[in-house]
């Protein structure tokens, strides 16, 4: 899963970015503007099942962060490197600035995170209607030149493009709007900013760690919608706390009010944006956390492990992450009637630790 962090000059997303993957990952310049970090995210409910199965390896699951330059400077489209990066993005960061600073210029002179946040999704727009313009410049060509088939489908897709359009100018991200799941597979390969899942990540300043929770309750009010989530933390802050040992951290976070570890809370709004459930394999070699979309069966289940698995499927045993634990194996929870056999249609439930029967 690939995040990537945008947002106007200066919002600190290089300091999201830090904070993010500070004790969690690791992070490596690629040379070309952009920082990529890989992230794991933190499940302490996998770390228990590796526990009780005395796992001589535990995977978590990882996303991959990269930190974007500032975008759109000038009214510029996003070039090379930066447009590809973000073209492939499973979804967007969105980071807007809240944090007081005098000597962090501000380009309007003023804080306000609410007109950034507008300011950045009209460029989003301008980008998308622009992308948009130019391939119906394309199909125009082709339906005037192309074979009979060839008009068909360029026919076809610039009805579906005109139809896009009409939203964009409307001035509607395309993300909250469009929902048919065909329709987003269609549209995937345009690299449509405004269709990508998005996460408003508000960067507070050290002053207001403690009204936190406050100031994320009333933005979430103000952006949430179908695939637009809201988190808030000081960027600064998170990093910094990052970098020391827990112990101290914990301190440190009491004496500000600075509440829980906000990189974790910032990881569980962006899967919850994303509508995956976690699902877990309790193997001796090797336990993991893995990520599939709300509503996938169990042998979508089984192709995420591995295709032959798929292939082969039998039937699954399936336990709830909590029972299992309760009743302490996959044995007892057998003779204790717990472990569920169940068919390729079963949808698989959030926390399931899963083992898949197949042949090969
Ligand atoms: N006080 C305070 N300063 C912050 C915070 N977040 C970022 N900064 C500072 O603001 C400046 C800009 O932050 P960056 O993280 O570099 O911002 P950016 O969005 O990556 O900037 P560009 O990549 O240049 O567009 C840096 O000096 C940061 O230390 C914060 O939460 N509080
Ligand atoms: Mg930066």
């Amino acid at each position: 899963m690939d995040l990537a962090i945008v947002g106007l000059p200066f919002a600190g997303k290089t300091a999201v970015f830090q904070a993010l993957t500070a004790g969690h990952g690791s992070a490596s310049a690629d040379g070309r503007g952009e920082a990529i970090g890989a992230v794991k995210i933190p499940d302490e409910r996998l770390q228990k099942l590796g526990k009780l199965v005395g796992a001589k390896k535990i995977t978590p699951v990882e996303v991959i962060l990269h930190d974007m330059p500032a975008l759109f400077e000038r009214g510029a489209a996003p070039s090379g490197s930066a447009a590809e990066s973000l073209a492939r993005a499973d979804a967007l960061i969105h980071v807007a600035r809240a944090f007081e600073r005098d000597d962090v210029p501000h380009p309007t002179g003023t804080i306000d995170a609410d007109r950034d946040i507008a300011a950045f999704e009209a460029e989003m727009l301008l980008n998308d209607l622009g992308i948009i313009d130019r391939r119906l410049e394309k199909i125009d060509t082709v339906a005037r030149t192309a074979r009979k088939d060839e008009r068909e489908a360029a026919q076809r897709e610039g009805d579906m493009l005109k139809r896009v359009k009409v939203l964009l100018d409307d001035e509607k991200p395309l993300r909250d709007v469009i929902l048919e799941e065909a329709e987003i597979k269609a549209l995937a390969n345009f690299g449509l900013l405004t269709l990508k899942p998005m996460l408003i990540l508000i960067n507070i300043g050290e002053s207001e760690v403690a009204k936190r929770d406050t100031i994320e309750a009333a933005s979430r009010e103000r952006y949430t919608n179908v695939r637009t989530s809201v988190a808030a933390l000081c960027a600064r802050l998170e990093a910094e706390l990052a970098e020391l040992p827990p112990e101290e951290a914990k301190e440190f976070r009491e004496e500000m009010g600075a509440g829980e570890g906000a990189t974790d809370h910032v990881l569980e709004a962006v899967r919850e944006m994303l509508g995956l459930v976690t699902f877990f394999t309790a193997g001796e070699k090797d336990t993991r956390a893995w990520t599939i979309p709300d509503g996938a069966t169990v042998l979508q289940a089984a192709g995420r492990i591995h295709t032959d698995i798929e292939r082969g499927f039998i039937r699954a045993e399936v336990i709830a992450w909590d029972k299992l634990l309760e009743l302490g194996s996959h044995n007892e929870a057998r003779k204790a009637g717990q472990l569920r056999q169940e068919g390729r249609t079963y949808l698989v439930q959030e926390g399931d630790v899963i083992n898949v029967l197949f042949n090969v």
